[in-house]
């Protein structure tokens, strides 16, 4: 098997290392050096314009969960298998992100952390688990994650996904149709959907409005799901009472953002689950060597549906 190894990281040696001790017998190339050989599948991403210009693979592998950037490659060939990363590592940290942002809805701690800033000591009205329901925008490997972990941590939880789930503990809804009764019920929105043409833009001033007044946003899945303008918006009028932000359409947040110095915006620089390495690569190995042993592999991208 011949792999072509292409990453964003300008030190790529670690992970092409752990990809090749996991696949003994193996040969590597790591772009762009070695990019006149042929191969048999990539490990890529966010793959450069011309990185398919001329060369076609039986595989590709993505070096993430969410595919959309992949998918958007102008020359991306139609027919090619794409594979993505499943957890790795990634759901124990979401789990611990929306934990945090739902804690300090409750407790008021991204309140306390402003007062400190003004030396101000001033308790504040405390409130129930049961004031914050926690609803969900995709229950996948993630989100399913995260909505059990807050289940267990006592929130009451609910949950909206494309097709109908099951999950002990969590009041489910499907679709469009039940996205209203999703969103009134729901205090602290979480979107862990993936960025497709049909959830592209999905965080507007349409669908927010239907929240509770006095709601929260955390989106930890791709910045384009959210419609920044309206979001400011809302949370200048008050319908929106925070938002916790991990993710931009434009990455770094450029300085002159209007989210860096607004007072109910908590951000962070897209680290709500960080790609850990070692369990990445190994279980991009895994696959690949499943792959060549023509097994069938689970993460395989549906291309009509784009996730
Ligand atoms: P999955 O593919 O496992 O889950 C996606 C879920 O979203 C599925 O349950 C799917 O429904 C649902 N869904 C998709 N489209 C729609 C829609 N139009 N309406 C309602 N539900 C929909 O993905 P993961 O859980 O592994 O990851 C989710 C996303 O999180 C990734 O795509 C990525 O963008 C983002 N991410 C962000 C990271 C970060 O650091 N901020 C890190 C890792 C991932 P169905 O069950 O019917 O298919
Ligand atoms: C992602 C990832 O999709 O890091 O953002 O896996």
């Amino acid at each position: 098997m011949k792999v072509l190894f292409q990453t964003v990281d300008p030190a790529p040696e670690q992970a092409l290392a752990l990809l090749a001790k996991y696949l003994p017998d193996a040969q590597f190339s790591l772009w762009p050096q070695g990019r006149d050989e042929v191969h048999d599948v990539a490990v890529c991403w966010k793959p450069p314009a011309d990185f398919f210009q001329g060369r076609r693979f039986r595989a590709i592998f993505n070096i993430g969960a969410g595919v959309d950037a992949l998918l958007q490659h102008p020359d991306l060939p139609a027919d090619t298998m794409i594979v993505r990363v499943e957890d790795a590592g990634m759901a124990a940290q979401m789990e611990e992100y929306v934990a945090w942002a739902a804690l300090s809805y409750l407790r008021n701690f991204h309140l306390y952390a402003r007062q400190q800033g003004s030396a101000l000591w001033q308790p504040l009205e405390p409130r129930a688990r049961a004031e914050l329901p926690v609803g969900i925008m995709g229950l996948g490997l993630l989100g399913e994650r995260v909505a059990t972990y807050l289940r267990d941590m006592g929130f009451t939880v609910r949950g909206w996904n494309r097709s109908a789930r099951s999950i002990e503990g969590v009041t489910s809804f499907t679709g469009a149709a039940q996205l209203p009764e999703f969103l009134t019920g729901t205090r602290m929105l979480v979107c862990l959907l993936p960025l497709t043409k049909d959830t592209q833009g999905v965080l507007d001033r349409a669908l927010l409005e239907q929240l509770p007044k006095g709601s929260y946003l955390v989106n930890i899945a791709r910045g384009l799901h959210l419609n920044e303008a309206d979001a400011l918006a809302l949370l200048d009028e008050g319908h929106l009472a925070g938002a916790t932000l991990d993710v931009f359409p434009q990455e770094p947040l450029p300085d002159y953002h209007p989210f860096w110095r607004h007072p109910k915006v908590t951000l962070t620089p897209h680290i709500s689950a960080q790609t850990l390495i070692e369990e990445s690569m190994r279980q991009i190995a895994t696959k690949i060597a499943a792959f060549a042993r023509g097994d069938v592999l689970t993460g395989v991208i549906d291309r009509s549906k784009g996730y």
